[in-house]
């Protein structure tokens, strides 16, 4: 077969390009994925390799990943926990040419899907993620590597939007216009999370910070929940993080990258589903504080996301890949939209959240 990874790669775990088969799977940004099949032990694998121009340092990564497999081992030994499987050195990172791969096991018998068609898969993806934050409760969240440093400090992200609003051309300034009045509109935002920032009773917590539908694995016959996947983002956050990614991911029956804002719409079902399933395992870990930020997890996440995509839209599309020159600005129109549905429903979001409590 025709390899387009280097030998050195797959032969650091024992695998030679006559005894393998590679396709290109996933639907991430960020980094490259192939479903490896392997002639010689029948078992099927993920390679991946590991975009280092978003993760600056691949080692924070397999550090971060090792310690909480370690802990989950010790803690919960029957948690399906997909750790990297370590080449022939015993290292937990293939390193050649300076690329970094790494080999995970492949679960089988599970699906994962780009979109929810059913509130039940909301449901058992947030059950997961709440799981694993469960599991990890009581894990020392210092012992861990911010794998992308400020990933989701959203005072942070608001000044690379101002410092990409300051620098950016005239024409790109004119064609925002109306985002950007948005984006600093909803300062508020900004201000409203930092009245809570340093409260005793919102912690850091071991967040997966990535909890899109994609990255859970479920029952391929019955949809239940097994297990989360895609562990880069490990690393120290708020609750706010997990939680409010799956409400900007799985409420809206179109992505991100839809571009009919008529179609940005949240679902109730969806809302219900995701925070019955997340607490179902995370109720009683919850402080006082976590529990009356629960809707704003959504509203932050959001935000957030319009101001990485404006940001980048700003700055010349240089992180998020573009198939037309205005994608991160519909990007970004689109989850300002999705913003505002938040807004619009919030007492009756509100009604629901206080009946799953
Ligand atoms: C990126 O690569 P992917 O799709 O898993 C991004 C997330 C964004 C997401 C938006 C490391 O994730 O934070 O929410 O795009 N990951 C990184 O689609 O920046
Ligand atoms: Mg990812």
């Amino acid at each position: 077969m025709e390899l387009s990874i280097d030998k050195e790669i797959i032969e650091a775990y024992g695998f030679t390009a006559d005894n393998i088969s590679l396709q290109q799977i996933g639907s991430g940004h960020i980094n490259l994925t192939y479903l490896l099949s392997s002639l010689k032990d029948d078992k099927k694998y993920i390679l991946q390799n590991i975009n280092t121009e978003v993760f600056k340092d691949p080692f924070a990564i397999a550090n971060n990943i090792k310690a909480v497999a370690d802990y989950l081992k010790e803690h919960n030994p029957d948690y399906l926990f997909p750790a990297p499987v370590t080449t022939l050195n015993g290292d937990a990172m293939a390193h050649h040419n300076d690329e970094y791969w790494r080999l995970l096991p492949f679960v089988a018998d599970t699906i994962a899907f780009d979109t929810l068609s059913e509130p039940k898969q909301a449901y058992e993806a947030a059950k997961q993620f709440g799981k694993f934050s469960r599991l990890l409760n009581q894990f020392d969240t210092s012992v861990l590597n911010d794998t992308i440093p400020g990933f989701h400090d959203l005072a942070w992200r608001y000044e690379q939007f101002t410092f990409a609003l300051s620098k950016t051309s005239a024409s790109l300034k004119a064609s925002a216009n109306h985002e950007i009045e948005t984006a600093l509109h909803h300062h508020f935002i900004v201000d409203y999370y930092h009245s809570y920032e340093h409260s005793k009773d919102f912690p850091n917590r071991v967040m997966h910070h990535d909890t899109k539908i994609s990255n859970v694995l479920l029952n391929a016959t019955t949809n239940i929940g097994v297990c989360v996947i895609d562990l880069d983002t490990l690393m120290p956050g708020k609750f706010i993080s997990d939680l409010g990614d799956m409400m900007r991911t799985y409420l809206c029956a179109f992505s991100e990258n839809e571009t009919d804002l008529n179609k940005i719409k949240i679902r109730l079902p969806y809302f219900e589903a995701t925070v019955k399933g997340y607490l179902s395992e995370m109720k009683d870990i919850l402080t006082p504080t976590e529990k009356e930020l629960i809707l704003f997890s959504g509203r932050y996440m959001v935000y957030m996301q319009a101001l990485r995509f404006l940001t980048d839209y700003l700055s010349g599309s240089i992180y998020y890949p573009i198939t037309y020159p205005t994608q991160n600005l519909d990007r970004a129109k689109n989850q300002f939209k999705l913003l505002s549905e938040l807004s619009e429903n919030e007492k009756i979001l509100q009604d629901i959240i206080e009946e799953c409590l």
